[in-house]
């Protein structure tokens, strides 16, 4: 008999007499499962019995899931918004909380946020973590980002958390943005940074607030960033004039993209350019809540603002965006899929270069919180909410 399981079974019941109510089974640690293989040949005509291109697959129910990133043993680290950080076996649903994470903050759009793993996991497991936290004056909080060490050869746990970078804080509880993506040779950091309802800090540089940040792997502003030698606060910001920034993905040519939460009407896809100006909140293709109109990015244009590539009106409230590189969908590889919240839809950009093209937008009859492509090209979505669901995307069969 292999050794290894004579050791699994007793850890097994370990960690079940661990496991608070709700939990699903716990996986043994030490044997993982392999990685998933792609088991459906693409057929890019196929389109379900309801007519859309893919089918939906029902895998697992979380309290509102906010991100989820795929580890390379074919597991995912999936955030709950409440501050629960899960390891989930996508083929079967079932996850084990990892321990060691941080306190947050869990009021209005803020709690547990995105999780990236580091361009080092490999080597020493390292992953980043964003959340929210109360700051030090009475009813402010600040959004954070962290670095841990993910431990799997036991229980799961999170080992000298970190935290490595701090937002201004505000009071009120919207706006934090906190999407976070590696640079593609994996020097950076990018991080996004809301303007926390305040609106005018996007247009000042020397605050984080409204912007898209670039850092080191440990937090730190970048020298050659573009505001790095006007001064200390604004070395970090690599662009500004942003509102609410949910989607920030690199394409495989290096370009980065964002999508961005607009106000009434008005949600934008943008390439974004270091040093570039977006508009908030003196331009934008919606108007404020109250009805008062806001002048077109058009009307910036000789201060050198930056109109989004595509804007969206009404509004679908895009959550976040990834660039589709996989093989199961292959006539969308390079384009951009967009997870819609009030738009309860998927949407697909076509992307050709830094040029983009509204293609297609399914209903999916829930609020999308999060897209993420799996290891074998399958797509994956969060919906949004205390039973939110995780769905796996396939190409009908
Ligand atoms: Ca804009």
């Amino acid at each position: 008999m292999d050794p290894r399981r004579l050791a699994v079974v007793p850890l097994m019941l370990a960690i079940a007499a661990c496991s608070t109510p709700g939990d699903s089974p716990a996986q043994p640690q030490t044997a993982p499962p392999p990685p998933p293989t792609t088991s459906v040949a693409p057929n890019p005509n196929a389109v379900a019995q309801d007519g859309r291109p893919f089918e939906v697959n029902e895998v697992a129910t979380f309290d509102r899931p906010w991100a989820m990133a795929f580890l390379p043993d074919g597991r995912a680290l999936l955030t709950e918004k409440g501050g629960t950080l899960r390891v989930v076996d996508p083929q079967t649903g079932r996850s084990t909380k990892v321990t060691g994470t941080p306190e947050v903050v869990d009021e209005g759009q803020g709690g547990l946020a995105d999780v990236a793993l580091g361009p080092t996991y490999d080597e020493d497991g390292t992953i980043y973590l964003s959340w929210v936290e109360k700051a030090d004056e009475p009813g402010e909080t600040r959004g954070v980002v962290g670095k841990a060490r993910l431990v799997l050869d036991g229980p799961p746990a999170l080992k000298k958390l970190t935290t490595i970078w701090r937002q201004d804080p505000q009071s009120g509880s919207g706006h934090y943005s906190l999407r976070l993506a590696i640079s593609p040779d994996g020097d950076n950091l990018f991080v996004t940074s809301g303007e926390r309802q305040k609106f005018t800090p996007a247009q000042d540089v020397r605050t984080d607030l409204g912007k898209i940040l670039r850092l080191t792997l440990d937090g730190e502003h970048v020298d050659d960033n573009p505001f790095a030698e006007q001064h200390e606060k604004a070395a970090t910001v690599w662009s500004y004039g942003h509102r609410n920034v949910l989607g920030i993905a690199f394409d495989a040519a290096g370009n980065l993209w964002a999508s961005e939460m607009g106000p009434k009407g008005g949600d934008e896809l943008n390439l974004i350019e270091p040093g570039a100006d977006y508009g908030w909140p003196d331009y934008s293709e919606g108007s404020h809540y109250d009805g008062r109109a806001i002048p077109p990015h058009s009307q910036g244009a000789s201060k050198d603002v930056v109109a989004p590539i595509l804007s969206w009106v009404p509004s679908i409230s895009p959550a976040n965006l990834m660039i589709y590189s996989g093989t199961a969908f292959p006539a969308w590889k390079g384009d951009a899929l967009i997870g819609g919240l009030s738009g309860q839809c998927l949407v697909r950009v076509h992307l050709d270069g830094t040029t983009a093209t509204k293609a297609d937008q399914w209903d999916m009859g829930a609020r999308i919180r999060d897209v993420v492509q799996g290891p074998d090209g399958a797509i994956w979505l969060l919906t949004d909410g205390p039973d939110g669901k995780l769905l796996r995307l396939t190409p009908p069969r």
